[in-house]
Parts: structure tokens; sequence; C-alpha cells
């Protein structure tokens, strides 16, 4: 045996230790978001078994209501983290409001957005589902967080990073100092460094995106989509289009084998006229994430990360993956492609 064997606390030490200054308080609110996902992972792997156990909303054997378990995910990182006195206060997909940390506790200085459970409707049909996260630093000067906190361009971001719960389950988070995947391995419940400093490939594989949508996307995503699917052996394509529905997975999959994903402004909605994801819990870390190890991320206008943001549950397109690909998304959206395209 020659590698070393790397867990996740190690890991994130090691990490601290490049900040001498550092007091490790964010080491443990890594930690403790870890500790949330290895729990929450536990729960997924009996998602199966939710019938037989009792059905999510019912009573189950022991005459107790069973948790939905996006509803489960979501009280777990909050009971994990609402005590610590690292926190100032914490927004979730889940919930309309930011969750402010209760008196009783002390106040900390950083706060914390999370999707406990994205792709949630993916649960029954046992396809991979995933929690993202991003943490800011308390920006606000009352003595509790406020909304101010949360509403920080994606640029600033302390930290960010996402759970799979797949064919196994990996954490994957970046600091700004490299990404890095971790597998959980479920017979000693550690997350073990089995991905360091991961890159995006520099030439792309995978396009991916709902194609369902088509007719009601711009002229240009779907010139952008047809130029992706057209037979050119010069520039490698077509891409293979992969898409699963479920945005860590999708993202996963593209961040360790090249490509882009996209989820457009569509005319479905016109409630919705900037797409579906979210940009503080879905779009920002995610364009982080990518960033760091070397792709990006547009909304098909701006850099996902310089959005000032304004709303809490503020929606924006999505595009994100190798840089040349999004660049060439920007371009087709524009009209300006050609200056983009590869001879
Ligand atoms: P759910 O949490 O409702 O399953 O939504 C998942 C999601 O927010 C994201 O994970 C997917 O990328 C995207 O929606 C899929 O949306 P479409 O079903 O419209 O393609």
């Amino acid at each position: 045996m020659t590698s070393e064997i790397v867990t996740i606390e190690r890991h994130i030490l090691e990490q601290q230790r490049l900040f001498p200054k550092a007091t490790g308080e964010f080491t443990n609110l890594l930690y403790d978001i870890a500790l949330a996902a290895k729990i929450i992972s536990r729960e997924v792997n009996k998602a199966g078994l939710a019938e037989i156990l009792g059905l999510a909303g019912a009573v189950n054997v022991q005459g107790e209501q069973v948790m939905k378990l996006d509803v489960f995910a979501n009280e777990m990182l909050v009971r994990m983290n609402d005590h610590t006195g690292r926190l100032c206060a914490m927004a979730s997909e889940e919930s309309a409001d930011i969750i402010p940390i209760p008196d009783q506790f002390p106040c900390g200085r950083y706060a914390l957005i999370f999707d406990p459970l994205d792709g949630s409707s993916n649960i029954d049909m046992n396809v991979s589902i995933g929690t993202i996260f991003s943490i800011h630093r308390k920006v606000s000067r009352g003595p509790r967080g406020s909304v101010a906190d949360f509403l920080q361009a994606g640029y600033k971001q302390a930290a960010a990073g996402y759970v799979i719960y797949g064919s196994s389950t990996m954490l994957v988070y970046t600091t700004g100092q490299g990404v890095h995947g971790f597998t959980l391995d479920p017979s000693v419940g550690e997350f073990l460094l089995s991905h360091p400093n991961i890159h995006i490939p520099p030439r792309g594989k995978y396009y991916s995106v709902n194609e369902g949508n088509f007719h009601y996307w711009s002229e240009g995503v779907r010139r952008y989509v047809d130029y992706l699917k057209a037979s050119d052996r010069a520039t490698g394509r077509p891409y293979s289009g992969r898409y699963i529905g479920s945005l860590v997975a999708d993202f996963h999959r593209n961040l360790l084998a090249g490509g882009i994903f996209m989820y457009p402004a569509d005319a479905k909605d016109p409630h919705q006229p900037h797409g579906k994801l979210r940009l503080l819990y879905e779009a920002t870390p995610l364009a982080f994430l990518a960033e760091h190890a070397g792709g990006t991320a547009s909304d098909g206008r701006q850099r996902i990360l310089d959005i000032q943001p304004t709303e809490l549950h503020q929606r924006t397109p999505l595009f994100v993956g190798n840089k040349d690909l999004v660049e060439l998304a920007e371009g087709y959206l524009r009209g300006d492609q050609d200056r983009h395209e590869k001879p």
C-alpha cells in the first residue's frame, strides 16, 4: 500500500494550516456540513425502503410520522448548524426567508446557504440527488445575521460544495484552494480523499440540457444546441448528450468528464423569464466550483459570480462547464458566435 489515506477532517485541517491566522471556526463549519451529509446519505440510502418501513408523510410502524427526505435533509442541516456559534444565519432553498440563529446561541462570522436535497423529484426513481452549499462571510453590522449577508456576489464566497448521493456518496468542495472530492466509506463512516485537485478536462465531451424545452428557447440557444449536435470531425462534434435532470449529478459528470450543462431562459412560464434554477442555492456555488476547476459559468451574458443578487430566491439562466463551450454559448446568444467557433 503506497497511497496516503486522507480523511476529510485531515484535509480540512491541512487547508486551515495554510492560513496561520485562521481560528478554526471555518474548518469546524465544513466539518459540521460533512457530518450532516453523512446522516442525510444514510437516510437517502434507505429511500427505496420507505414503503416497507412507512411511506414518507405517513405514519410508520412505530407510530411516528415519517418525514419526507427533503424535509429531513433541511432539518438536519439546520439542527447541525444552528447552535455552534459559527453562523450568523442560514438560508435554505426550502425556506422563504433566512433562518435566524436562535437567541440563546451565539452569532458567528459566516452565513450558510444550502439546497438541502436538489433533484428530489428523482428520489422515487432511484436517481442520484444532491445537497448544494455555499458559505459567505458576515458583512452586516448588526449583532445577528441579516439578508444582506446572503445577497453577496458569488465571487465573494468563502467556500462552496456539494454532496452527491449516487452509486457512492461523494462530497466535493473548494475554499478557493483547488476543488477536492471525497468518497464516503460507509463501513467506517468517513469521507476519504478520492479526487484531489479536480480540473475539468480541456476537451469537453458532453452537453447537458433538457431538450424538451427546445421550442421555448431563444433562436440563439436553439442554434447553439444544433451546433453541438452537428457532425464535424475537425472540432470533434457531435458532442454526446447526457441529461439526468438532477443538477448535482449532471454537474458532477461534466466536471469529471468535461462538457457544458445549461438551463437557459425559456418562454415556457412567463413568471419565470430567467429560467428555472436559483442563483444563490444552485448556480453560484456550482459556478465557484467550476471556476476553481478551470471552467466557467455564465447566465448567457455575464459571469454568474459577478451577478449582484437582489432576492434570496432569484432565478437565473445557467451555462456552466468548459470555458470554450460557455463562451461559445454566449456568442450564440449575442449572435456573434463566429468569433468563438473553432476553425
Ligand atoms: P427538483 O428538485 O424539483 O427535482 O428539480 C431539480 C432541478 O432544480 C435541478 O436539479 C435540475 O437540473 C432541474 O431542476 C431539472 O429541471 P427540468 O426537469 O425542467 O429539466
